[in-house]
């Protein structure tokens, strides 16, 4: 119901929607006539209240508490964005190293949403608790608070512009380094992008604030990071090379992903210039034991700065920390208590409490750190329909490997194709595929290629025998055909050459980076078309959006002309729209509040409208929508 006019005007949905689409299609044009924010404030409310919003059940908008908001006591100090942005980054590994205490990276602004609620919290929730926590813990290392999923779910479902996000958090976090995820060349999107793309879009996110880009590939493959770490330094900002985690160091029957191979990329990370190595633990896998013995090795190996991420899935989260920090681990990931453990983040709080009057108890202002989470505690109900139902430790993620991102995304999948009640059987077959796979490193996107190839096999009734048996006669998902074609990279330890042959029905395969192939993309020429299409000069990280995610950026532009800025919204209002009766501020700009009382539904007529009766400041105001139920 969302994006009605030209979103499902049958010419777009074709995908045949060319430059002159909006010429020879004026109707398109017809409704966002009203020119004013208020009639398009009170049109998006119109169409939440009338018809819910997309992807969710409709239900009754909640009553809330207005959020606790803090008052964090102040302790200016320098900083680590200060040491960059005064002494670059090589100054900030070297201060990081110097620390006696284990420093703190909060994931709450991204990671910790992503895998709690699909990454689903908004700017307008970030944004009022930003400067609180930037002055409130000036300890931090950083706060990781885009990529990811971040840049798309943005655009596609919050109707907001991720680059604008980052805009706001940088003015009101001055003095904290801003980290963001990046899928080595697949940057922020889910194939591979030429070499030019990665570069501009380096440029613009630290142009825009990033600081710190944790780099990584999804099959370990070093060459698809080489030219993200490189444009990361010419930029002068932090490149943090990074170890994806897989299997089990300890465990004597796995022996692919040994301590070995992760010194030994570890080294090869520190080679192309990272000024940093991270490791990320995706899914959770790293048990406390393994976690001492690999930062202890890794100690060892490399004079670099060892930043470690990890998920709380199996519950073990603190101790695989605290093991950590006993190994001399340089940084470790943490979550707010409310927005923490299940598939997010250990807790920042447990963690201190963890470590206690020990030599390397993090240095942070506890009582400030308790009243931001108050907050949290208040702003994740918000987000109710978006929790992923995980809400005890599940130890068999140490079976299936599957990261917390992908689990409730494929039971979704699954769900959707009728395969409901065969989500245990699902698991097993996503664990069974990693290996006929060659066990590979599952992480966005080459989790996705293990996620459609298990669905693919029970949905069909299908066994490992029966690939090798009768696999010639049988039609894979693309993700998977891609993935065996070398579109991703090379797998750890090479493809499974039967299975390659038998998917790819034997044609050849690439075995080189794809990005050495691949044609720059021409700027200039991409923006005129985008122009042509949106109607006005876009911007280089417009640019740039449309270029990894074409039609959600064409969606989002259609969005904004019809409802204008719906990020001003409170997020019950934006998810549920407003009851009868009920009166909401907007404040639209500096001193400009629309004051927006709801005052009656009509029924609807033979065709399905009703209209909505408003008092918009005063003024009564009309509008109208259809039902679409
Ligand atoms: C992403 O790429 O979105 C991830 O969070 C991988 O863990
Ligand atoms: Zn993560």
């Amino acid at each position: 119901p969302f994006m009605h006019n030209v979103i499902s005007h049958p010419v777009f949905q074709s995908g045949d929607a060319k430059t002159t689409f909006i010429d020879n299609t004026p109707e398109l044009f017809e409704f966002p006539r009203i020119r004013d924010r208020g009639n398009k404030t009170m049109r998006y409310i119109s169409e939440i209240t009338v018809n819910g919003f997309p992807g969710i059940e409709k239900q009754e908008k909640r009553y809330f508490e207005t959020p606790r908001l803090p008052k964090v006591e102040q302790n200016p100090m320098i900083t680590a964005k200060n040491i960059l942005d005064q002494d670059g980054p090589e100054a900030v590994a070297k201060w990081v190293k110097k620390q006696e205490s284990v420093l703190l990276t909060d994931t709450t602004f991204r990671d910790a949403h992503q895998s709690l609620l699909a990454t689903r919290v908004r700017t307008h929730d970030l944004l009022n608790i930003a400067q609180a926590t930037g002055e409130g813990i000036p300890e931090l290392f950083s706060s990781e608070m885009w990529g990811g999923a971040t840049f798309d779910v943005a655009y596609r479902f919050l109707t907001e512009n991720p680059w604008k996000r980052l805009k706001l958090l940088r003015k009101a976090m001055p003095n904290t380094l801003l980290q963001m995820l990046f899928r080595g060349s697949n940057a922020v999107g889910y194939s591979n992008y030429p070499d030019n793309v990665l570069e501009e879009f380096i440029k613009e996110a630290a142009h825009n604030g990033i600081d710190v880009f944790r780099i990584f590939d999804s099959l370990n493959w070093i060459p698809q990071m080489e030219k993200s770490i490189q444009y990361v330094r010419d930029a002068g900002k932090i490149a943090e090379g990074t170890i994806c985690y897989t299997g089990d160091i300890l465990d004597p029957n796995r022996t692919k992903y040994n301590v070995q191979y992760y010194k030994e990329m570890a080294k090869e990370l520190e080679a192309i210039g990272a000024h940093m190595i991270a490791i990320k633990d995706m899914a959770g896998l790293l048990k406390p034991q393994a976690a001492f013995r690999l930062i202890s090795e890794l100690k060892e190996t490399t004079d670099l700065p060892i930043h470690l991420h990890t998920h709380d899935t199996a519950g073990n989260g603190i101790i695989t920390l605290s093991a950590a920090v006993k190994a001399g681990v340089d940084i470790v990931d943490v979550a707010t208590s409310a927005m923490s453990g299940a598939t997010s983040q250990p807790s920042i709080s447990s963690l201190y409490y963890a470590l206690q009057y020990g030599d390397r108890t993090p240095k942070v202002n506890l009582k400030n750190v308790r009243q931001l989470n108050h907050y949290w505690e208040d702003v994740r109900p918000y987000y109710a329909s978006f929790e992923n139902g995980i809400v005890a430790a599940q130890t068999e993620v140490y079976d299936h490997e599957m990261p917390g991102g992908q689990y409730s995304n494929l039971q979704q999948q699954a769900k959707a194709v009728g395969l409901g009640d065969k989500w245990d059987e699902i698991k097993d077959m996503y664990q069974s595929v990693n290996l006929m796979f060659g066990d590979i490193v599952k992480v966005t996107p080459s989790s996705k290629v293990v996620g459609d190839m298990a669905l693919f096999m029970v949905q069909n009734n299908l066994t490992e025998q029966d690939i090798y048996d009768r696999g010639e006669e049988l039609s894979y998902p693309d993700s998977v055909i891609s993935f065996f074609q070398g579109e991703l990279g090379q797998p750890v330890g090479g493809f499974p050459e039967k299975l390659q042959q038998i998917i790819l029905h034997g044609r050849p395969a690439m075995t080189e980076r794809p990005g050495k192939f691949a044609e720059p993309v021409d700027f200039e020429k991409v923006k005129q078309e985008l122009q042509e299409l949106i109607g006005f000069e876009p911007s280089k990280t417009d640019v740039l959006s449309y270029l990894m995610y074409p039609q959600v950026f064409l969606d989002y532009q259609k969005a904004y002309e019809q409802f204008a800025d719906v990020t001003l919204l409170d997020t019950p209002t934006f998810f549920s729209g407003m009851r009868l009766g009920e009166t909401i501020n907007v404040q639209i700009e500096k001193g400009k509040i629309l004051i927006i009382r709801l005052d009656e539904i009509g029924e609807a007529d033979v065709e399905g409208n009703r209209t909505l009766f408003f008092n918009l400041n005063g003024q009564r105001r009309e509008i109208v929508i259809k039902d679409a139920s």
